[in-house]
């Protein structure tokens, strides 16, 4: 198959499911084109049968801001029509999804249009009456529409109510590699304890609570904290650190390419979000051996079993959040049962090659030509 798949280049989730089911789809030997603003981080290098077009909406003085739906949606078309794609597949709703409509008008319904349902795209930007109504046509029009768990799926019918068939296909991790990391030996010289958090830092991710659960931690522990990414609630937090004399033992690293290194050293993993359709992030931790404390919202138990792979608290509740963290880091032996078991989970419920099938199968159905009556008379004899 040829196909177009665009997503955001940020350090995001969507993004990185998007070129991680890309570079697995070259592999299987489908020709594959990358449409984004910039690289995404995880393409970095060469991948056979991967071509990357750079999406640019040119400046112009009547534009308060450049109409992006508007030149991806021409670099789609310019590109499904050069390379003959059969499916452009749009990671995230708003503007990708449309995009690809848009493109799909301007070349027919020969090319198809897969969507894949990420999050906020519906929980929250998504549902602001000021994108809705183009959400809901995005869902309506799209020739196939995923979402990343069922909680994503049934928010979808209760926010938009579109009367239509979304398959559930789950986020993926592939296993660590096997090159140990030195992080310890920077991250925690005196054998500390690591707790990590990994996001965009916008105020979805509630990162003020990770620094209080972290302040209640340190209080039993010794402990230090690792804020990977960057966002707008990064300045509060590293405030909170300086104000509450916690810098020595907390280290804000900004976006990091490579996580493995920052998780093949922790030892737990926080995620206190107020909402989260599936945690990426702490999945990926999880593929580490890593057990996490998360908030119990959205499909977040859909991934991490409480009291298997880490425990679920109600969001919001620091306290709740730092006993559970204090009781996992001062008895080692649970902690590595936690983490094993959280390993275990995350390479085997969520292993790379059958969710890629997912995707493969759905794109050969989407494909398919329509049964008739005929055919099915046919295939009766
Ligand atoms: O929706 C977002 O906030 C952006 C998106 C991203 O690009 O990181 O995150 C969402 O998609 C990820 C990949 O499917 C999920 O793992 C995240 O849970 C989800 N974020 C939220 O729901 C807040």
């Amino acid at each position: 198959m040829r196909i177009g798949i665009s997503c955001y280049s940020t350090f995001g989730g969507s993004g990185v499911v998007a070129t991680e089911v890309g570079k697995a789809l070259a592999a299987r030997g489908h020709e594959v084109h990358i449409l984004s603003t910039a690289v995404p981080p995880r393409l970095l290098g060469f991948e056979d049968r991967v071509t990357f077009h750079e999406v640019t909406a040119a400046p112009y003085p009547l534009f308060e801001s450049s109409p992006i739906t508007v030149s991806l949606a021409s670099k789609m078309a310019d590109v499904a029509a050069h390379h003959g794609l059969e499916i452009l597949h749009a990671h995230y709703a708003l503007p990708h999804a449309l995009s690809a409509l848009l493109a799909r008008m301007a070349l027919g319904d020969g090319l198809k249009v897969v969507t894949t349902l990420h999050g906020t795209d519906i929980t929250v930007v998504g549902a602001d009456p000021s994108y809705l109504p183009m959400v809901r046509l995005a869902i309506r029009a799209s020739d196939a529409v995923t979402a990343v768990s069922r909680f994503l799926k049934e928010e979808t019918d209760r926010t938009f109510g579109v009367d239509r068939d979304i398959r559930v296909i789950p986020n993926f991790v592939e296993p660590p590699p096997g090159e140990s990391s030195n992080c310890r030996s920077w991250l925690a010289p005196a054998g500390a304890k690591v707790l990590t958090h990994i996001s965009n830092f916008r105020p979805v991710k509630r990162v003020m609570d990770v620094m209080q659960v972290f302040e209640r931690v340190r209080r039993e522990v010794d402990a230090r904290l690792v804020m990977v990414g960057d966002g707008p609630d990064r300045a509060e937090a590293e405030g909170f650190a300086r104000d509450r004399g916690l810098d020595p033992w907390v280290r804000f690293t900004g976006k990091q390419l490579d996580i493995g290194a920052v998780l093949a050293c922790s030892d737990l993993f926080l995620l206190t979000s107020a909402t989260e359709s599936f945690g990426l992030a702490a999945l990926e931790a999880m593929a580490y051996g890593v057990p996490v404390v998360a908030s119990r919202v959205g499909g977040v138990p859909e991934v991490i079993r409480h009291g298997l792979d880490g425990f679920l608290e109600p969001m919001g509740d620091v306290g709740a959040m730092a006993a559970r963290s204090v009781e996992l880091l001062s008895d080692e032996p649970r902690r590595r049962a936690m983490g094993e078991s959280a390993r275990d989970r995350a390479l085997g419920d969520f292993a790379e090659g059958p969710v890629v099938d997912m995707y493969e199968s759905l794109y050969e159905d989407v494909l398919a030509p329509p049964r008739t009556t005929l055919d099915l008379g046919s295939s009766a004899r």
